[in-house]
């Protein structure tokens, strides 16, 4: 029998509209308060966290639930070193012609460059995986459906859980970013997708002054 055909109840509480209103208005404020830093400190995070961020990530839903999505933790100060270098190679290369003067200018309010020392500083970089693809044990591949969505919905939980845990993190995103692979020594189905710092925020962190659109420029009521 397939596992889909063993169905459970689902008994997760509903609430009365004052407590749903109330409920959904401070998750709203908690999570507007989540910015992207690129200050960390060095202080250390437990692994045991790093865990319990990581099975919050897994918890979202995947097309036919194939979780096609692995998380490498890396906390080793040599990888860590080594994903820096390989990270500045391309973003030196990124800043300096292969961005257009257009993106260069939509980046100015963030004040990046191709220096990445929070991949060493922070005390744990996890760098998000997509699998494109599973390898059975006989060596026969699978199929996954809507990887893109799925892995960019963990993420989304990821980051929201490492919000909750009082850390801070940032998406970053070094392109190409194929130097993971190699580095974790990662098979050929997986696909780096994001990479992402997590650790305290430095004493004297800034963020820059954004705004984000109010509700009447991001939903449309019909
Ligand atoms: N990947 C580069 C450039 C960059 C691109 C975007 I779009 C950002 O929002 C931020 C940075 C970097 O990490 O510097």
């Amino acid at each position: 029998m397939s596992q889909a055909n063993n169905f459970i109840p689902y008994t997760k509480k509903t609430f009365e509209l004052n407590e749903m209103l109330e409920r959904s208005s401070a998750y709203y404020k908690w999570l507007d308060g989540r910015r992207s830093l690129r200050t960390f400190s060095d202080k250390p995070i437990d692994k045991a966290v790093i865990e319990n961020i990581i099975l919050s990530a897994s918890t979202a839903p995947s097309g036919a639930h194939k979780q096609p999505w692995i998380f490498c933790a890396v906390n080793n100060p040599t990888i860590k070193s080594q994903i820096r270098k390989a990270a500045e190679e391309e973003e030196y290369t990124n800043y300096n012609g292969r961005m257009t003067e257009d993106w260069l200018k939509d980046l100015e309010p963030f004040a990046t460059d191709w220096h990445k020392p929070f991949l060493e500083i922070a005390p744990w970089l996890i760098i998000v995986f997509k699998k494109t693809y599973d390898v059975e044990e006989d060596g026969s591949k699978q199929k996954n459906y809507y990887v893109n969505e799925s892995v960019g919905l963990a993420t989304g939980f990821l980051l929201t859980a490492i919000h909750n845990a009082g850390l801070v993190a940032l998406t970053h995103t070094p392109s190409p970013m194929n130097f993971l692979q190699k580095i974790l020594d990662r098979p050929e189905n997986e696909k780096p997708f994001l990479l992402i710092p997590v650790g305290y925020p430095t004493q004297d962190a800034t963020v820059p002054d954004l705004t984000r659109k109010p509700l009447a420029d991001i939903a449309q009521f019909y």
